[in-house]
């Protein structure tokens, strides 16, 4: 037993000391690696990632160095195709929503099944918990290896024609989605007329009224001045809470000594820890600092009662009927089972 421990630490010791910014016979380290966002700077999104690439560049002194590729640019913009571009080695580092992959990776609709998260306590406890785990495990065996949960808030509907209280309100909308098919099922279910397009594209699509409303988070809401493209009513529904997940391409992972892949560990934990500070600051009702400011910018927030919000939970039970076996029953009762709690 004492020998096998023994060997164990030498073995340990051996791998450190193979560890080197280039030692004989390892893998090469690439002179720069490229990490995708949607977002720059200064959503919390892009703080995240930003910090990330900077935390991992100064920590390891160069030895990876890391170069953010926002917009997502690196996939001609196309967030949908960006978690393809991980694991085939195109992109390096990402930090992406889950609702920008879950077309790519089924599992990952579960975070866009309406009304599941009530709160961010249960959005921790199901990221920081079994469920978070299997999901890592699932990107795993697709080539991308997760390293830390971030968030990009809870997404809420805004809207340039009407205060929006019940389905029948949003009959009929113009509603741009982020491009994930639950969240199409979701908004067709409650009446409203939801079209898919990337984000750079829904920008110009809301300012000349091309589409009448979008869902997004509060941060981002304000980050990219929607108030500014006729965004005037937003209803604070918290249909779908949207984490964010740092990730690392499994054969760049692998590429890194042990020491390194800490170091690129740690930053993505201390990156993400700063984004879910910012992401979540303010943003939850209308009394909320970040709100009343938009109230000032003329945006009219409508908060629902949860009498309300339980109405358009039963109008989309027919998303959860058809998307529950393609996520994974086991995955959503797991899910289920820890929102029981919060
Ligand atoms: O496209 C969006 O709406 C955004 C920026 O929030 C996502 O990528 C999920």
């Amino acid at each position: 037993m004492r020998k096998w421990k023994l060997l164990a630490a030498v073995a340990a010791l051996a791998g450190l000391g193979f560890a080197g910014p280039s030692p004989a016979g390892a893998q090469a380290y690439k002179a720069e690696y490229k990490l995708s966002t949607v977002l720059a700077r200064p959503s919390p999104w892009g703080v995240g990632a930003e910090r990330w690439a900077e935390l991992v560049t100064e920590r390891t002194g160069g030895r990876i160095t890391v170069r953010v590729f926002p917009g997502p640019s690196l996939v001609g913009g196309n967030q949908t195709m960006e978690f393809g571009a991980l694991r085939q080695g195109a992109i390096d580092l990402s930090v992406s929503g889950t609702n920008n992959w879950s077309s790519q990776v089924k599992e990952l609709s579960l975070f866009g099944l309406p009304f599941l998260v009530p709160n961010a306590a249960a959005l921790d406890a199901l990221t920081g918990g079994e469920v978070g785990a299997e999901i890592f495990r699932v990107l795993e065996s697709k080539g991308a290896v997760g390293l830390a949960w971030g968030d990009n808030g809870f997404r809420q509907v805004s809207n340039s024609k009407r205060p929006i209280r019940t389905p029948e309100d949003i009959k009929g909308l113009k509603i741009r989605c982020v491009g994930s098919p639950i969240l199409l099922d979701t908004f067709t279910a409650i009446g409203a007329n939801p079209t898919q397009m990337t984000w750079s594209d829904a920008l110009p699509a809301l300012a000349t009224g091309a589409v009448d409303g979008q869902e997004n988070a509060v941060s981002i809401f304000v980050s990219a001045k929607l108030h500014t493209m006729n965004q005037k009513h937003m209803t604070m529904w918290h249909y779908i809470a949207s984490p964010l997940i740092f990730a690392v391409n499994r054969d760049v992972w692998n590429s890194w000594s042990p020491e390194d892949r800490a170091i690129v560990k740690q930053a993505a934990l201390d990156a993400a820890r700063e984004n879910i500070a910012l992401a979540r600051e303010g943003v939850l009702t209308a009394g909320d600092a970040v709100l009343k400011q938009l109230a000032a910018e003329g945006v009219e927030t409508i908060d629902l009662t949860p009498g309300e919000r339980a109405v358009f939970r039963k109008a989309v039970q027919g998303v959860y009927d058809k998307w529950t076996p393609i996520i994974g029953q086991d995955l959503v009762a797991k899910a289920q089972a820890v929102v029981a709690k919060h």
